[in-house]
C-alpha cells in the first residue's frame, strides 16, 4: 500500500484537531492516493466558524469513479477467496485503532461538522461499536442445513458477496454511517467503493485511513470525494456495481432507486423520517421534557431519528410546553468543542436557510412560534450557521411543518385527547423511521410496540440513540425493506446460493421420485 502523498497520519501524531490546522486529502483508488483527474478540489470548512478550513479534497468526476471501480473489480477476484474470519481480523484491528485514535477523530469531526464533542465521540463510538460486533460475523455468516426430501442427499443454504460495493453517506453521522456499510460490505467478502458528503469528507476518509493501516489489501477499499452528480451518480450507474448502499433524503433514494433498476443492482435505502415522541397524560413529565429536549435538539435536530414532532395529551399539554419552551430557549449555542455548548451550528448556511424556510411556513400555516425561530447571530455566533431551539405549538396534522423532514432544530407540537388520536397521528405522514411514547401503563405501551408503523419504537426513551446490534431502519418512505445494524445488515451484502449434494451415485428426480 502506498503512503498518502500529503501529510499522512496526522492523526496519530497527537495534534489536537482544534488546532487550525488543513490538511490536503486525497482520493484513495487501488491502493494508492491520488488527486482528481479533474485537477479540481473543494474546501471543507467549520460551520462555527467559517474561517477555520479543516482541508481540500478532490472535486473527482466519473474517470475517478471509473479507475476506482475497477480496481475494486479487480481485488474482489482475491478478497472473495480470504476466509471470512480473516477479513474480520482487519475490522478488528479497524475497532482498536479507532479505540485509540477516538479523541483526535472526534475533534476533526466537531471541526468539519459542528455537533459538540460529546456527539462526536458517540459518533466514532459508534463505528468502533459496529467494528466489533460486525467483525464477529465473520465467524457466523450463518446459512441453513436443511433436510433432502431425497435418499443420501445434502441440502445447505450459503452467502456470497456480491462483488462491488457502491456507499453513499450523508453529513450527520460522518463516520459512523461509513462504519455501518462498510465493515459489513467487507466482512462478507464485498469490496467498496465510498463516496462520503462533501460537508463533511475527512471523517470518512480517516475511517478509510484506519482500514489501510490495518492492513485491508490495496483496491479492497477505495475512496472518491465529490458531489453527487459528479460522484454519486456515476457510482450508481457503472455496471461493474453491484449494490448501493445509500443514507440520504427520501428524493435522492427513489432517483437511485429508478436509476439503479436499469442495471438492477441491489439497492439498500436509509431515508427521511418524521419522527415523533407520544406523552401521555400518565408519562413522568420531567423524564418526557429530557427526552423530547435531547430528540429534537439533539445534533440540531440532524438526525434521521431526530424527535420532529411532540404529540402530547391534551391534560398535560400545557405543562410540557411550557417547560420546554423554557428549557429548549435556554440552551447554550457555541462551537461543539467548547465543553460548556449544549447545541452546535447547523452543517452549513444553506441548511440553517432551508430551516428558517420551515419556520416562515409554519407561521403562515398559523402554527404558534413559541420558541426559537430565527438564526442566532449574537457575538461569535454572528459566523456561524446557528439557528435557535425552535418549537411550534397548536399545530395541526396536516401541515407542512408536521408533514415534512426539516432536519433542524424545529419541533412542532400537536395536542390530541386519546392513544388511539396519538397513534392515528403518529402513523400519518409518508415516513416510518422512529418513534417513541412515554407512559406508565404497560398495556398501553404494548399496544404502541403493536400499532406504530415505524422501524424503531422506544418505551420511555427518546426516538434517538439506536444500538449498531439491532436492526436499522424504517417502514414507508423511510426505506426499501433493507436493514441496517444487526443480523440484517449482512442480508443487505450478501446473495444466497442453494447447494445440494447427492452422494446416492444415482440420478434422484425431486418432486417426481416419491
Ligand atoms: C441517522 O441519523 O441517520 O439512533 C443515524 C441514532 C443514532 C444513529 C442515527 N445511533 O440516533
Amino acid at each position: 500500500m502506498s503512503a498518502p502523498t500529503a501529510t499522512p497520519a496526522t492523526l496519530s501524531e497527537g495534534r489536537r484537531a482544534s488546532e487550525p490546522a488543513r490538511r490536503e486529502y486525497l482520493n484513495l483508488i487501488g491502493g494508492k492516493w491520488l488527486p482528481s483527474r479533474t485537477g479540481k478540489t473543494f474546501e471543507n470548512r467549520n460551520p462555527a466558524k467559517s474561517q477555520d478550513l479543516v482541508g481540500t479534497f478532490p472535486d473527482s468526476g466519473s474517470e475517478d469513479v471509473d479507475a476506482a471501480v475497477k480496481a475494486a473489480a479487480r481485488a474482489f477476484s482475491s478478497w472473495r477467496l480470504v476466509p471470512a474470519p480473516r477479513r474480520a481480523e482487519f475490522i478488528f484491528r479497524a475497532a482498536e485503532i479507532l479505540r485509540d485514535r477516538k479523541e483526535d477523530l472526534a475533534r476533526v469531526m466537531t471541526r468539519e461538522m459542528g455537533k459538540v464533542l460529546a456527539e462526536t465521540r458517540g459518533d466514532v463510538q459508534e463505528a468502533i461499536d459496529m467494528a466489533y460486533y460486525i467483525a464477529a460475523e465473520g465467524r457466523r455468516l450463518f446459512g441453513a442445513t436443511v433436510p433432502s426430501e431425497l435418499p443420501d442427499k445434502f441440502a445447505m443454504s450459503v452467502r456470497q458477496p456480491l462483488g462491488v460495493c457502491g456507499l453513499i453517506t450523508p453529513w450527520n453521522f460522518p463516520m459512523a454511517i461509513p462504519s455501518w456499510k462498510t465493515f459489513p460490505a467487507l466482512v462478507a467478502g464485498n469490496t467498496v467503493v465510498l463516496k462520503p458528503a462533501s460537508d463533511t469528507p475527512a471523517s470518512a476518509h480517516h475511517l478509510i485511513e484506519v482500514l489501510v493501516e490495518a492492513g485491508v489489501p490495496e483496491g479492497v477499499v477505495n475512496i472518491v470525494h465529490g458531489g453527487g452528480s459528479t460522484v454519486g451518480t456515476p457510482i450508481v450507474m457503472h455496471p461493474d456495481v453491484k449494490m448501493i448502499s445509500f443514507t440520504g433524503s427520501s428524493d435522492v433514494g427513489k432517483v437511485i432507486a429508478e436509476r439503479s433498476a436499469k442495471t438492477l443492482k441491489r439497492v439498500s435505502l436509509e431515508l427521511g423520517g418524521k419522527n415523533a415522541q407520544i406523552v401521555m397524560e400518565d408519562a413522568d413529565l420531567d423524564l418526557a421534557l429530557e427526552g423530547v429536549l435531547w430528540g429534537a435538539f439533539g445534533t440540531t435536530g440532524q438526525r434521521c431519528t431526530a424527535t420532529s414532532r411532540l404529540i402530547v395529551m391534551r391534560e398535560v399539554h400545557d405543562e410540557m410546553v411550557r417547560r420546554l419552551a423554557d428549557r429548549a430557549s435556554k440552551l447554550r449555542l457555541g462551537d461543539g468543542l467548547d465543553p460548556a455548548t449544549e447545541v452546535g451550528p447547523l452543517v452549513n448556511r444553506a441548511q440553517r436557510e432551508r430551516v428558517h424556510s420551515y419556520t416562515e411556513i409554519g407561521k403562515a400555516e398559523g402554527a404558534k412560534l413559541v420558541a426559537g425561530g430565527a438564526s442566532a447571530t449574537e457575538g461569535a455566533l454572528g459566523d456561524g450557521a446557528f439557528y435557535k431551539p425552535t418549537i411550534f405549538d397548536q399545530v395541526k396534522p396536516s401541515m407542512r411543518i408536521a408533514q415534512e423532514e426539516i432536519f433542524g432544530p424545529v419541533l412542532s407540537v400537536i395536542t390530541v385527547s386519546s392513544m388511539e388520536e396519538a397513534i392515528q397521528v403518529l402513523n400519518g405522514t409518508p415516513f416510518g423511521l422512529s418513534s417513541s411514547i412515554y407512559t406508565r401503563d404497560v398495556n398501553r405501551a404494548m399496544r404502541a410496540i403493536r400499532d406504530i408503523e415505524a422501524g424503531i419504537t422506544y418505551v420511555n426513551g427518546p426516538t434517538i440513540g439506536a444500538e449498531v446490534q439491532l436492526p436499522f431502519g424504517g417502514v414507508k418512505e423511510t426505506g426499501n425493506g433493507h436493514r441496517e445494524g444487526g443480523p440484517t445488515v449482512i442480508d443487505a451484502f450478501t446473495e444466497w446460493k442453494s447447494v445440494y449434494i447427492d452422494y446416492s451415485g444415482r440420478l434422484q428426480k425431486a418432486q417426481i421420485d416419491r
